[in-house]
């Protein structure tokens, strides 16, 4: 497939860009962390989004090489935001299914840290339902592995997958994040209701902590914040940015 070589050409010459989306804290609207979303300029083709991209390399060792590249590039903005004094906003990087059972992922994570001097707890790895699903034995094991190192692991798109309760009680995750296509009818659709609310007590039962995604409205994030939910994201408080942009973000409201 082109696209695989193509992938080789944007990784060495730099045509990968992490842009940042802010997760606020739903109580006082204070920045603590960023989503890092990728994208890829290319030279004769413009702008790709990653849903015309990754998908098309899931399978492929080039998911393994975008990713390695994603992981180095988050811990690189990480360790420059810490330069700046903001050592405690952490950046969740989404992981694809194989990437996340590959071995060998938890000690490429460690030696990133280290030789950038960034602590595990700044990165968190989000990784979706089916992921951790389909190979359930496998992923319990990776997840125990990268949470010995200090790592935080959120799963991502929650109630989109096949997500069973009895794997959710036993996986080892510290965020659950809310599907954008619950989170939007939650004022609206009487099921979105009870199913947002219903989500967030049981996260919050289970120990772990929420970010709902795809927040565009005030009275949305009255509603989560009033339902217990600590974190959200989405374009009521800003769309994926470049990080030069997260830093003017971060000045203006420091
Ligand atoms: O940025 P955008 O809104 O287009 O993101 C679309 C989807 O692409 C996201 O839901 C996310 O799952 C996926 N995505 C974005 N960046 C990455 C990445 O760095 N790695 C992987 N595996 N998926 C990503
Ligand atoms: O699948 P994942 O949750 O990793 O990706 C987040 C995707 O959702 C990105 O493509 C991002 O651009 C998009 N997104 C982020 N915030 C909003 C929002 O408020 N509304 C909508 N419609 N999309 C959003
Ligand atoms: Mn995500
Ligand atoms: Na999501």
């Amino acid at each position: 497939l082109m696209i695989e070589q193509d992938i080789g050409i944007a990784i060495n010459e730099r045509q990968l860009t992490l842009f940042l989306q802010p997760i606020v804290a739903l109580k006082d609207g204070h920045i603590k962390g960023f989503e890092a979303l990728i994208r890829w300029f290319h030279p004769s083709r413009g702008l790709i989004m990653p849903g015309n991209f990754i998908p098309h390399i899931e399978e492929s060792d080039a998911i393994i090489k975008v990713g390695n590249y994603v992981l180095a590039e988050a811990v690189e903005i990480l360790k420059r935001l810490r330069l700046q004094g903001w050592d405690d906003i952490y950046i969740a990087v989404n992981l694809s299914a194989k990437h996340y059972l590959t071995p060998g992922l938890g000690d490429y994570i460690k030696r990133l840290l280290a030789s950038a001097m960034v602590p595990p707890q700044s990165l968190l790895l989000e990784v979706t339902e089916e992921s951790v699903i389909e190979q359930v034995d496998e992923a319990m094991e990776v997840m125990r592995e990268l949470k010995l190192l200090g790592l935080r692991i959120a799963i991502d798109d929650f109630g989109t997958g096949y997500s069973s309760l009895s794997y959710l009680k036993q996986l080892p995750f510290d965020v659950l994040k809310i599907d954008r296509c619950f989170t939007a009818g939650v004022l609206d659709n009487g099921a979105d209701t009870h199913i947002v609310t219903t989500v967030i007590d049981l996260a919050h039962h289970l120990g772990r902590t929420v970010v709902a995604e795809g927040i565009e409205t005030e009275l949305q994030s009255e509603f989560l914040d009033s339902a217990g939910c600590e974190l959200a994201q989405g374009y009521l408080y800003s769309k994926p940015i470049s990080e030069a942009k997260t830093l003017d973000i971060l000045m203006a409201i420091s």
